[in-house]
């Protein structure tokens, strides 16, 4: 195989020939003078994020040069990553961090390098635990986006005509990933501003963004509720959500007395597609097409031509999907 083919099929797919890509830079270095950029993600199995690396292969496709994909799950990945990048000669990277409080030391290591960094997501924080205002910043309207979701449960809630007084709300949080925490308010807010009593809505910490750790969260608050009839699921993501709605089936409730809304959208699509309706109602579907084109386009201009990128960039377009839309929503953005 040519040494080209052989690092964009390592590039291409990310995970498993990771090894295979470090070791041929490493024995070959770079093999022609194309532009390499990173675009690092915590949690590749998201098909938010595989969104992301698809439109940041559109960037590169569009300016000519070329995207290296990886998967950062934890920090040591992520600072062996950052090594692997400098050695096949990249110039930069995007960046969704596995933990905030790595900034710094993903900062520290990139800089040694000479390495350009722009966040995707999650915001940094620095070793006081604020965010690192600093490092340009790509992400979605948390609160704004959050609150909608709050306005969609209640909404949805009210069109089924139920009663309030034997509703609850399980809000699944991750108060320690400051967009989770913005989203989750946001959404508290909604609902506590629309009149239902505050009582009623109960927060549970999830040890892990996917579907085991909040299904894990949410059995443990089912089981202090024994008396609600109805519940009006709120969480960061789809994934939060989808184990909220999994930990209720299991207590015997269904479509008919659940209402789950996630966020991301694409992470829902398997969920919708099932022929028989389950308590996830839906998702607010942001621009992950925006997100993962805009931040790998800033870092080119950057890179190549000196642009400095907006240190903050605020996605805000967010659409309800459902059963009955979601196919003709996501094919508008081209997904
Ligand atoms: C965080 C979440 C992802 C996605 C992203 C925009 O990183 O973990 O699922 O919602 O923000």
């Amino acid at each position: 195989m040519k040494l080209k083919t052989l690092l964009t099929a390592a590039a291409l797919s990310g995970l498993t020939l990771l090894s295979a890509s470090a070791s041929a830079f490493s024995l070959f270095g770079s093999d022609d003078d194309t532009l390499k950029l990173g675009y690092l993600v915590k949690q590749p199995e998201e098909p938010w994020f595989q969104t992301e690396w698809s439109f940041a292969e559109k960037a590169a496709k569009d300016k000519g040069f070329e995207v290296i994909k990886m998967a950062v799950p934890d920090g040591e990945k992520t600072l062996n990553a950052i090594d692997t990048l400098a050695a096949s000669g990249a110039k930069g990277f995007v960046i969704c961090t596995p933990d905030p409080k790595l900034g710094p030391a993903i900062m520290a290591k990139a800089k040694s390098y000479d390495l350009k960094v722009v966040t995707v997501d999650d915001q940094f924080l620095n070793a006081k635990g604020q965010p690192m205002t600093d490092v340009p910043l790509v992400m979605m309207a948390a609160s704004q986006i959050g609150y909608r979701q709050g306005q969609e449960l209640i909404k949805e809630m009210q069109h089924r005509s139920w009663d309030q007084a034997t509703t609850g709300v399980m809000a699944i949080t991750a108060d320690e990933l400051d967009t989770a925490r913005r989203r989750v308010d946001g959404a508290i807010k909604a609902i506590e501003e629309s009149g239902f009593p505050v009582a009623q809505v109960h927060r549970v910490p999830t040890k892990t963004n996917d579907i085991p750790g909040a299904l894990d969260a949410a059995n443990s608050l089912l089981v202090q509720y024994p008396t609600v009839k109805q519940w009006l699921v709120v969480g960061m993501n789809d994934n939060t959500v989808l184990g909220g709605v999994r930990a209720t089936e299991g207590q015997g409730f269904t479509a008919k007395n659940v209402i789950g809304i996630g966020i991301n959208g694409v992470d829902a699509v398997n969920e919708l597609a099932k022929s028989k309706a389950t308590g996830f109602y839906g998702s607010l579907l942001p621009s992950p097409d925006v997100h993962g084109y805009k931040s790998i386009e800033s870092l080119y201009d950057w890179v190549e031509d000196g642009v400095q990128p907006k240190k903050f960039v605020e996605v805000t377009d967010v659409v309800l999907i459902t059963r009955d839309n979601y196919k003709a929503e996501l094919a508008k953005k081209g997904l």
